[in-house]
């Protein structure tokens, strides 16, 4: 299929959602598994919308996850995906973009399997700049497993393991992100679903690390523990407290570490869009570059 255009011959940003899914998913045989309204659907939804809006050729572009709900999305995209052990996404997407540095390397993980058990592997991606864009899918908890707390469950908010509400802070994953030394950093949410496209399209275009934060509704299990059981309960709550950056937001109110408490004390906002860029070298080029100059030697030497 040749890809649809707009009056002006760029990518058309209208394209019928069958189209896409022509292009870039697929359909799986039987039901979907994603439960009915999950946010995932919508974030899939953004991400071939981006996929569309760079023109990517979907044989070029390459993925790698660990386990969890999100991880299902892998097998509804024509894209090649390598399923790793359990927050090992950020490694294997290493060693795909150092073995072929010409596809475009995506990793999708959730929020439990990039910042829990994977939490090691994202930071050193992030601090090698190398060229992947990491896709954490943040629905506050491990919803593959029940539901149970995560780094990122806001304080307060009930889940499968805080019955009574979460004792912890959550991180703010964008600035852990900035922190690690990601070059490209920025966060949107299944709500927004045309920033979230262009969010996805600016990030994949990015050389160098980029941290992309999908807030991404589990009303199953976070949801319908903390008064919204419905996914439009979900959207709205996005949509009620989110912001979007600019300049008249101070930097240290770009980040938060939110307090869910129904009908009690709250304190979340979540600032969207880019919040962090910086130019830096990438680590698949330094990589060739020294490999080159090590075989050139070899070969001198008559090795
Ligand atoms: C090493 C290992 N530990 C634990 C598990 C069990 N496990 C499977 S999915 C999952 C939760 C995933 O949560 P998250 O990454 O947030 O994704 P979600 O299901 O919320 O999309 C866990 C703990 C596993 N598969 N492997
Ligand atoms: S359990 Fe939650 S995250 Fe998993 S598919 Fe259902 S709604 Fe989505």
């Amino acid at each position: 299929m040749t890809a649809r255009q707009d009056v002006a011959g760029k990518p058309d940003p209208m394209i019928p959602l069958d189209d896409l899914i022509e292009q870039y998913g697929e359909v799986p045989e039987g039901n979907f598994r994603y439960c009915p309204g999950c946010g995932l659907g919508m974030a899939q939804s953004a991400l071939m919308r981006a996929f569309h809006r760079l023109q990517l050729d979907i044989s070029q572009v390459a993925s790698a996850g660990g386990s969890g709900c999100y991880s299902i999305m892998a097998h509804y995209l024509k894209s090649s995906h390598v399923h790793g052990s359990h927050g090992r996404g950020c490694a294997v997407a290493t060693g795909m973009k150092l073995a072929r540095p010409e596809l475009t390397v995506l990793t999708l993980q959730g929020d439990g399997d990039l910042l829990a058990i994977g939490g090691n592997h994202f930071i050193h991606a992030a601090r090698r700049n190398i060229d992947i864009t990491a896709i954490c899918f943040n629905n506050f908890g491990f919803g593959d497993t029940g539901g149970q707390f995560a780094p990122t469950t806001p304080r307060g908010s009930r889940t499968a393991t805080s019955p009574q509400g979460m004792p912890e802070d959550p991180f703010d994953p964008c600035k852990l992100a900035i922190g690690a030394g990601a070059t490209f950093v920025a966060r949107s949410t299944v709500a927004h679903p045309v920033h979230l496209t262009k969010t996805l399209a600016q990030a994949i275009a990015w050389k160098g690390f980029a941290f992309v934060e999908v807030l991404q509704h589990c009303h199953v299990f976070w949801g319908r523990r903390n008064g919204m059981p419905e996914a439009i309960d979900m959207i709205n709550f996005y949509r009620e407290n989110s912001a979007f950056n600019s300049a008249a937001i101070p930097e240290e109110e770009r980040f938060g570490t939110p307090v869910y408490s129904e009908g009690g004390e709250q304190d979340i906002r979540f600032v969207l869009g880019v919040l962090h860029q910086q130019e830096r070298p990438e680590f698949s080029e330094q990589y060739a570059k020294l490999r080159d100059r090590a075989q050139a030697k070899a070969r001198a030497a008559g090795r």
